[in-house]
């Protein structure tokens, strides 16, 4: 069954209704999920926006659009199809069926990816609960929204998981997803990019750029799990993803397009006065993005996530694409390390160790063509300048770099360096100031700040200036 049951309190495609206790379970969970949503979700008042809501989860018209009032928004429980003969691809479970239950001795180990999991998704709604203040336009307002009601949807993907497989601690951990809270001193969130601030809108475009990125990268690992209810919420959710990092993508094009006009008409790299974001500004909030989500893939080598592997519970990136045993038991990789001589370079390690690293890799790569597209829009323009993503070892505090500082070209650092050439490199209180003295909201139908270039289409074929938002 695919098509999602909205007469329910909770809409779902799991019939959740033949299981009351589960029902009963969730239901109860939702007041509570709606009173954190109240307090911590969008601050901006509404009367409607216009949203995509998940209907389905086959591949043709899986989703309505339509005005609705957020807090109505029908958040609800969709798994992708299930595959009848699907089989555990790698590990030590290669070959046997996947799982439906939770196996006792992966009990602890599932329940902690998937709140983990659970944690971001929450965390980023949080973070950027106050851009509705300042949105560029009606559009990109609309965006946001529809960002912040999928990642709801997303925690009651793996609430849903929680509740259905890991009984009384799923119930517990459901509940501490609520409690937590982004950049929270007694109760913050558990990966340390989701406790950062999302203060302005260009920070929201290099944070669904880079950061919902991550998700991609680890939601495609979580596809691939034995656990096979895990691995069909992910797929599910992976198709939600692409728009947030479409946001991301587009939102940085404009800027820089709308930064190159601006260079272009007032012959000058300052554009500052002008009213626009100067490359440099531009690249030192690239930096940051970049290596706090690097951050997110945990050590380049670690025993978690081999045992992971072997496990069944975390595959890689593509592994059924992977031409390899899937085992990896005898196989070493070279990984990013700081070697004998306190050098920034690399080491070799068991490959199951090494898995973080390899999720790492296949995530650079995509960021690079984001950062090529960028370049293009300066190429076309006839400017010389060019932005890049920064060393792996420049600003990290998870991993084989957190105790040593790099410059954004890996060139290793004494502390005091550190402290003179980080304002040249991240974004300083001067770079923020102005960043933010630009964030004023245009709400009018049609219109736009100065300092991003408008879109190229509109949402589901509606035109730029389309009624997107009505506000209250
Ligand atoms: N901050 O063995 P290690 C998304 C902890 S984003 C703080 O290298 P492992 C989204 C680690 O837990 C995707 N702590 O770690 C995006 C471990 O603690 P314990 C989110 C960190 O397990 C935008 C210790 O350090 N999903 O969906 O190999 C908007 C040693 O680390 C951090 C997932 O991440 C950190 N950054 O890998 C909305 C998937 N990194 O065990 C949503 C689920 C590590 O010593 N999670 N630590 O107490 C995982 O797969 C893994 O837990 C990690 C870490 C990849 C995060």
């Amino acid at each position: 069954m695919t098509a999602a049951d909205y007469s329910d309190k909770i809409p779902n495609n799991v019939d959740l209704h033949e299981d009351r206790r589960l029902q009963r379970a969730l239901e109860s969970w939702q007041p509570n999920f709606l009173r954190w949503w109240d307090s911590m979700g969008p601050t901006l008042p509404t009367e409607d926006v216009y949203l995509r809501t998940a209907v389905n989860v086959g591949r043709e018209g899986w989703a309505h659009f339509g005005h609705v009032a957020m807090r109505d928004y029908r958040w609800g429980i969709f798994l992708a199809d299930r595959k009848h003969d699907r089989r555990v691809a790698f590990g030590q479970h290669r070959n046997e069926p996947v799982w439906q239950k939770v196996p006792g001795e992966y009990r602890s180990e599932l329940q902690r990816l998937i709140v983990i999991q659970g944690d971001t998704e929450p965390a980023s709604v949080e973070q950027q609960r106050n851009l509705g203040a300042t949105a560029p336009s009606l559009y990109d307002l609309r965006n946001l929204f529809q960002v912040n009601v999928e990642e709801g949807r997303h925690l009651w993907a793996m609430v849903y998981l929680l509740h259905a497989y890991f009984g009384r601690d799923g119930r517990e951990e459901a509940e501490e997803l609520l409690h937590r809270n982004s950049g929270s001193e007694e109760a913050p969130r558990i990966l340390g990019a989701f406790n950062e601030e999302t203060p302005d809108w260009l920070s929201f475009f290099m944070f669904t750029y880079f950061t919902d990125r991550d998700g991609k990268y680890q939601l495609g690992t979580l596809k691939e799990s034995a656990f096979d209810p895990l691995s069909r919420t992910c797929e599910f959710m992976l198709k939600e993803e692409s728009h947030h990092m479409f946001v991301g993508t587009t939102g940085i094009d404009r800027v820089v397009e709308r930064t190159v006009q601006l260079m272009v008409e007032h012959d000058t790299d300052d554009v500052g006065p002008h009213g626009g974001i100067p490359l440099t500004v531009l690249q030192k909030y690239l930096n940051f993005h970049y290596s706090v989500s690097l951050d997110l893939f945990g050590s380049e080598t670690s025993t978690n996530v081999g045992n992971y592997y072997t496990s069944g519970l975390k595959g890689r990136w593509s592994e059924e694409r992977r031409h390899d045993d899937h085992t990896l038991t005898n196989d070493s990789v070279m990984v990013d390390a700081v070697t004998a001589d306190g050098e920034i370079g690399q080491t070799e390690v068991a490959a199951l160790v090494g898995l973080n690293s390899d999720l790492r890799r296949e995530y650079i790569g995509d960021c690079q063509n984001g950062v090529n597209r960028w370049n293009r829009i300066l190429d076309e323009a006839g400017m010389p300048q060019r932005l890049r993503l920064p060393h792996v070892a420049f600003n990290r505090k998870v991993g084989a770099f957190a105790g040593i500082e790099a410059t954004p070209d890996g060139k290793g650092l004494t502390t005091e360096e550190w402290e003179r050439g980080k304002g040249r490199w991240l974004p300083t209180d001067v770079d923020k100031t102005h960043v933010r003295s630009l964030m004023r909201p245009v709400y009018e139908r049609g219109r736009i700040a100065a300092w991003i270039a408008p879109p190229r289409q509109g949402i589901n074929g509606k035109p730029f200036d389309y009624d997107y938002v009505h506000l209250s």
